[in-house]
């Protein structure tokens, strides 16, 4: 046997290792998140006094990478989800000692600064999924993913939420950077109708939706970080990984 021909063993612990990540890749999500029924819809100003966000509990997202929860209150981020008879609505806080954001135009790259992000799935294809984006200056990426492991930035961006609508309440000055921000604030309103695609013609409260939450955080003196509701290890474009949205 030469040298560099691998042992059974070797050859076994390799085969192993690969079913394990297999396995990894493919687990069943156990996060879900539950929409609630509204009757009122939220007034999309980037407040969260309306009566049906008083009513619902927040998940909260934990470190990307390491899938820890995010021991400092001061960073934590909390999105809450419910649903009119039209539309998906969606509130995050985000609590931010520095909120910046460079950007000005839609579909700018704003993963590069500071951004809240929506994955949401609706049909039976893992590949195919819409990616928003939202700043603290309110600025909207929206795209359609085709192909996850080979993403056509500028293609799948022209896609557009037709309906969408969004607002963004900064606690603190946004894009000084020298002095201390409490928190900012997004909400956002989807109409079911932008949801279909070439896949499926109709999305309601009966479609198995998937969907993750991330943000992306950058603060003077401290480490960029990336959070997730179901956190994912590394980039965000892992649709195995994407959590449920229920209806009630
Ligand atoms: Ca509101
Ligand atoms: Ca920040
Ligand atoms: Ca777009």
């Amino acid at each position: 046997m030469s040298s560099r021909q691998m042992k059974p063993k070797n050859l076994l612990i390799i085969g192993t290792l690969f079913l394990l990540m297999q396995c990894a890749e493919n687990k069943p999500s156990e996060y879900t998140i539950e929409a609630k029924f509204t009757s009122e819809s939220p007034i999309i100003d980037g407040l969260e006094n309306d009566l049906i966000w008083q009513q619902i509990t927040p998940v909260v997202l934990k470190e990307n990478r390491a899938g820890n929860d995010v021991q400092e209150s001061g960073l934590q981020t909390h999105v809450k989800t419910c649903y009119d008879d039209s539309t998906l609505y969606f509130f995050f806080v985000c609590n931010d000692p520095d909120i910046w954001t460079s950007f000005t135009q839609r579909d700018e790259h704003l993963w590069e600064n500071e951004a809240v992000e929506i994955f949401i799935d609706v049909d039976d294809v893992p590949e195919t999924y819409v990616e928003i984006e939202v700043s603290p200056a309110n600025i909207i990426f929206d795209s359609y993913i085709v192909d996850p492991l080979n993403i056509d930035v500028p293609k799948t961006a022209l896609f557009n939420l037709k309906g969408i609508r969004t607002a963004v309440v900064v606690s603190g000055t946004l894009n000084e950077r020298d002095d201390q921000d409490d928190h900012w604030t997004v909400e956002i309103a989807i109409p079911f109708a932008d949801l279909a695609n070439e896949n499926i013609k109709e999305v309601t409260t009966a479609t198995e939706i998937r969907i993750n939450f991330y943000r992306l955080d950058e603060n003077q003196g401290m480490e960029r970080m990336s959070y997730a509701w179901s956190p994912t290890g590394g980039r965000f474009h892992k649709p195995a990984y994407f959590g449920n949205l229920t209806f009630k």
